[in-house]
């Protein structure tokens, strides 16, 4: 037998990984630098500040019948980010590809404080403030600067420096990129004509990354904060633990964070810890206010299943409808987690088929032609007011309002005894469906469950991975999962509507109705409205049972009155709570059930509510955290119900 000596064999495995890394990179240069002329630029912004900046410019193509830039003037499409742009080649054989095949100059920024731009980054700065409302211009200091006047900054300067553009430039991006899209465009810069905000967060208390109705969204919070200002870079978090949920339950209260691992230095977990309420910190942050004027022809576009911001990206959308006076503020959503739609096909999302390329759809037949028109003058002005991708049916819809209130007609599922829930003006359960818990006999008019934060739901199936797990993490696909995972607990309530006689289709918004109550001074309540699939689902095995969340929603009991003024709730009293569980377009199939789950926890995505009302729940002490009973009640003074729009003829 042949001995391979260590030496040689670490020789043999060093050049292979090299050699394939070369090959790859040689492989990747090739495509990018064979296609555009790349330049690393600096570019200067009022303040002084140079902002780093790449610069791709398609290679001439002279050959006669060869695709390409024949050497006509072309639009820019510009992306700011925080997050490197580095890999900025890598979206011309994805995001890009269909703009890419049809000709633009594409720019990649660095945002201010980020990687090898100057200056201070700052999470989320919110816009100068100006003296009168949806007044451009109007700004109490002119040298002061926002994620605007470094957009507006860069589109001057690229107008004039960037060889053969048309003069025309084009804003998009996902997440923080369609953040820094519609910061972009509150003052826009008379270049800027298209703009794009992808799942761009809006309201950061309100419902998108960090907290929703005033729950604090602790692990994303918490991981998010820690990758983004513990240098210039991106650095993630090192638990030690592979399972997260173990180390934010024996974390204890929130106040250990700062005791005892980021010790003051990040700024936006101290951010938190001042502002547990809905203030001033808050406002000043949501640009919500500042969208008083339609300025620039909009392409909203939301996922469905985005386990990060889909409030802001239809909150954006409904208030540049307010002031739409020309009829080019679009919206579009499909079937995908959060940037489900910037690469990939969108065939699917987990366990979840759609019957089509739903993510390549969206980027050869919607985004292209949208900017194909506005900054290039080509194709026609064919964009529906809203585009939705109709889940269950697996169809794409054209509304020409969105939610499409004309079309649809509010229909209650209303809670019963025996875990039945019936659709307003169907009929009632079948009896006798499965065993009912001994707790909820005999009827009393309400079910209960204690509630321990001691022992909270875990709001996806463990090992939870922490977000950006480099090793893989179910994260991104974790909305989609399936529910069954929470059968066996107690302290999950479980509603289901008999096996549906025809096809359910609901379009627009879901609200949750709550008559409640608690042992305690203070709660949580989350809402999920769920589509079973049948147990006989021969044509796919994998989903017999299946429980798909189809929209949901944490609210926190203390924000019941006032967001800006916590309250505690009074024990023992039946309270009515009411909250938004966002809209929605998805069809319920025939022989298919609706389900509705309460639950008090949905841990640690949600940190844990103490049940005993303290003033800030970050400076919360181990005792504050209580056990507590807690009551839905469904009786005709008290109907618990979930409201949802059906589609009316359908
Ligand atoms: N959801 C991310 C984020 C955006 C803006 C602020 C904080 C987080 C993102 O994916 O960019």
């Amino acid at each position: 037998m042949k001995r391979v000596t260590l030496p040689a064999l670490l020789l043999t495995i060093v050049s292979f990984l090299v050699l394939s890394t070369v090959d790859a990179r040689l492989q990747q240069q090739s495509t990018a630098a064979d296609r555009f002329e790349v330049s690393d630029v600096m570019v200067p912004m009022r303040d002084g500040k140079r902002l780093h900046t790449k610069i791709f410019t398609p290679r001439l193509r002279q050959g006669s019948g060869e695709a390409g830039w024949k050497g006509e003037p072309l639009p820019i499409i510009f992306k700011r980010t925080p997050y490197g742009i580095q890999g900025a080649a890598n979206t011309f054989n994805a995001y890009y590809k269909a703009l890419a095949e049809d000709g633009y100059i594409f720019v990649h920024q660095d945002i201010r404080g980020k990687f090898q731009s100057e200056g201070d980054f700052v999470m989320q700065r919110p816009a100068r403030l100006r003296q009168g409302s949806g007044e451009a211009g109007y700004v109490t200091d002119p040298s002061s600067i926002d994620e605007g006047t470094d957009t507006c900054d860069t589109i001057e300067w690229l107008i004039k420096n960037v060889r053969n553009n048309n003069g025309r430039v084009g804003m998009l991006g996902v997440s923080y990129d369609g953040w820094t899209t519609i910061m972009g465009a509150i003052e826009p810069h008379p270049a800027l004509k298209a703009i794009s905000p992808q799942a761009s967060p809006a309201d950061m208390w309100l419902g998108d990354d960090f907290h929703h109705n005033g729950a604090f969204r602790l692990s994303y919070g918490f991981e998010y904060a820690a990758m983004m200002e513990s240098g210039k870079d991106v650095q993630q978090f090192s638990f030690d633990r592979y399972d997260t949920f173990d180390w934010y339950l024996s974390l204890g209260p929130l106040r250990n964070i700062n005791e005892k691992y980021l010790k003051g230095k990040i700024p936006t977990w101290n951010d938190y810890v001042a502002h547990p309420d809905y203030d001033e910190f808050w406002k000043r942050q949501t640009m919500i206010p500042h969208l008083t004027s339609v300025k620039v022809p909009t392409l909203n576009v939301a996922g469905w299943w985005d386990q990060e911001d889909f409030y802001g990206p239809i909150a954006i959308y409904d208030a540049l409808e307010q002031h739409d006076t020309h009829g080019i503020n679009y919206l579009v959503v499909g079937p995908w987690r959060h940037g489900g739609w910037s690469g990939g096909t969108g065939d699917s999302l987990g366990a979840i088929p759609f019957g089509s390329n739903t993510a390549e759809y969206f980027r050869e037949k919607i985004q292209a032609p949208f900017f194909a028109y506005y900054l290039k003058d080509q194709g026609a002005k064919d964009f529906p007011q809203a585009i939705t991708f109709e889940a269950g049916a697996n169809e794409w819809r054209r509304w020409d309002q969105w939610p499409p209130t004309r079309s649809t007609e509010t229909r209650a599922l209303a809670f019963g005894a025996r875990e039945e829930l019936t659709l307003s003006g169907t009929g009632t359960r079948e009896p006798g469906a499965g065993p009912v818990p001994v707790s909820r006999l005999p009827d009393t008019g309400f079910d209960e469950y204690v509630s321990d934060p001691a022992h909270p739901v875990p709001y996806r199936q463990r090992p939870i991975q922490a977000t950006y797990f480099p090793g893989g993490s179910k994260w991104s696909t974790w909305l989609v999962e399936d529910q069954r995972f929470v059968d066996d607990r107690n302290d999950v309530l479980s509603y289901e509507t008999a096996p549906l006689e025809s096809d359910v289709t609901i379009a627009g918004e879901v609200k949750a109705h709550l008559f409640a109550s608690t042992t305690g001074s203070d709660a949580d309540w989350i809402v999920k409205l769920i589509d079973v699939y049948p147990e006989d689902n021969p044509s796919n095995w994998a989903l017999a049972g299946y429980q798909l969340m189809v929209s949901n929603e944490v609210f926190r009991g203390r924000y019941r009155e006032s967001f800006e003024k916590p309250k505690p709730i009074e024990p023992n009293k039946v309270l009515e709570y009411t909250w938004s569980l966002h809209t929605q377009n998805y069809t319920f199939k025939k022989g298919h059930r609706i389900m509705v789950q309460v639950q008090s926890t949905w841990f640690p995505i949600i940190d844990r509510n103490p049940q005993t009302f303290v003033p800030n729940i970050f400076q919360a002490a181990e005792g504050d955290f209580k056990a507590a009973t807690h009551r839905v009640y469904r009786t005709p003074q008290y109907p618990s119900r979930v409201d949802v729009p059906v589609v009316r003829g359908r």
